[in-house]
């Protein structure tokens, strides 16, 4: 059956159809035998019924052929889209089939393959893990402490394609996890802070040699404190009492308290130094798991108003006036503690990991007065439990303008097994939409973190990630590259919240 094109004229304007060429010649009849339109039928003369019935015919088949066309259009359209959408899908599959939204390409260096160098000799407990950039080049620096034997600090200085070891304490002390950076003596470098272990009741700063380095040659080291309780597990600098020079924080884990030390006028000649105990109690008693002593120290503007705050354990304290300070808890348990606005409010929010235990990964918001400990609700972020969750960082790692989170496990905390305690040990990264939410992400499995960092290391504009474990596969360093590393861009980042 051969198909026609015919046009008509009709109240809906000029409308194209096919019909087949049997209803061409039934529509020829009618108009032989009536040539004029419908509208022009003169009254008075009746068309025959049989003519009726086939002028009904071809309107019905016609209208019928057309809603078929329609019909036909529509379906063409649908199953255009529908094939397009599904190739779009199965083509980012593809191409991110793991992260879509965020395809960072993570190069891992580690010295086990001599990317880096070994950070020791002999240690296998690695404690301690600083980012900053020490020689002041512009590129984040790190140093990593040890407990065992000699040396207690190394320093990893970034060089044009890699790193270079140095020794910042060749000698041999009992360093804790933990280490601060400041510009103590005011000559316009960085010097590095480290408290001693559960062995030593001593705390130091080293002074930055800048510009005359050489890698076999220690720093001088100064006492800030050698009296009372051992163990000095985290320490911070901020501004906490407002009074225009910061102040060192550091934990006494046996003390059980927290002192705060104005650094003193002349602090090369000036040993130990005067501190305050702002804070007396520990984190975590009750909680099933929940390691029973305090740690975990950041500095950042809580409440908005403006002055930096400290937080520590599971606490921010608001300074009330001279060395006083209200610590206001938000958590049950304590260990890493950060913050960050990850969603815009005038009260930041406060992260928390559990540190030297297991428990929740935690973000706080606040929901009233902050200073009030009932205004605070906590959200489990992972919806598991970390196993000694010692890495807590938080900064903008996708470089998307919203805060994220990283966080991860140890994958071995005893000397005595030669395999793993946790070997499903986890680092996750929660990328943050801006808006309180997360898209979870696993770094790796089955590697163990301890003090891990986020810090651009390799100066290159983003942010990378240093891996330094305790005693997994130690003595080790890892770094993982941010999509390797790019053309050298002219400032390094910081982390928030530290
Ligand atoms: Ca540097
Ligand atoms: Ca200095
Ligand atoms: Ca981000
Ligand atoms: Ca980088």
């Amino acid at each position: 059956m051969t198909q026609i094109t015919v046009s008509a004229v009709s109240h809906r304007g000029t409308e194209t159809t096919e019909v087949s060429d049997k209803q061409l010649h039934l529509r020829k009849a009618l108009s032989n035998y009536y040539p004029q339109s419908e509208d022009r039928t003169p009254p008075g003369r009746p068309l025959p019924h049989w003519l009726c019935a086939l002028r009904d015919s071809v309107a019905i088949s016609t209208a019928g052929f057309r809603y078929l066309d329609r019909v036909a259009r529509s379906l063409r359209l649908a199953s255009i889209f529908v094939v397009t959408a599904m190739a779009v899908w199965i083509a980012a599959h593809l191409a991110f089939p793991k992260d879509r939204r965020s395809p960072i390409r993570w190069v891992r260096l580690s010295s086990q393959s001599g990317d880096l160098p070994v950070p020791h000799p002999e240690s296998k407990q690695q404690t301690g893990s600083l980012v900053a950039d020490l020689d002041g080049d512009g590129i984040s620096d790190f140093v990593i402490s040890f407990r065992q034997k000699p040396p207690a600090l190394v320093w990893y200085r970034r060089g044009d394609n890699g790193w270079n070891r140095y020794e910042i304490e060749k000698d041999f002390l009992t360093v804790e996890a933990g280490g601060a950076a400041f510009d103590i003596d005011g000559d316009g470098d960085l010097d590095v802070v480290f408290g001693a272990d559960a062995q030593n009741n001593q705390v130091w700063w080293w002074e930055n040699p800048y510009p005359n380095y050489d890698p076999n040659v220690s720093w001088k080291r100064h006492l800030i404190k050698n009296s009372g309780a051992n163990q000095h597990h985290d320490q911070v600098f901020g501004d906490f009492k407002g009074t225009g020079k910061p102040q060192l924080m550091f934990w006494n884990q046996k003390a059980e308290a927290i002192f705060l030390a104005d650094i003193p006028p002349n602090p090369k000649k000036t040993e130990p130094w005067p501190y305050t105990q702002i804070f007396s109690g520990s984190a975590g008693a009750g909680s099933p798991g929940a390691a029973l002593y305090a740690e975990g120290a950041a500095a950042f503007d809580i409440d908005g108003d403006g002055r930096v705050d400290l937080l520590a354990g599971n606490c921010w304290f608001k300074h009330t006036g001279g060395s006083s300070f209200k610590p206001v808890r938000v958590g049950t348990i304590g260990g890493r503690i950060a913050a960050g606005r990850f969603k815009k409010d005038r009260v930041a929010q406060i992260v928390v990991a559990p540190g030297d235990g297991s428990g929740p990964l935690k973000l706080y918001e606040c929901r009233g007065d902050p200073i009030n400990p009932n205004s605070w609700a906590g959200r489990d972020l992972l919806g598991v439990d970390m196993v000694h969750g010692h890495t807590l960082e938080v900064g903008d790692i996708d470089a998307d303008g919203h805060l994220d989170i990283f966080a991860a496990e140890m994958a071995k905390w005893t000397d005595e097994l030669r395999e793993a305690d946790h070997p499903g040990a986890t680092a996750w990264i929660l990328y943050g939409d801006g808006k309180g939410n997360f898209r979870q992400s696993e770094l790796v499995v089955g590697h163990g973190w301890h003090e891990g960092r986020l810090a651009d290391l390799d100066g290159d504009g983003d942010i990378d990630i240093l891996n330094k474990p305790y005693t997994w596969m130690a003595p080790r360093v890892d770094v993982w590259l941010n999509n390797g590393t790019g053309p050298r861009k002219g400032h390094a980042l910081r982390t928030v919240g530290h």
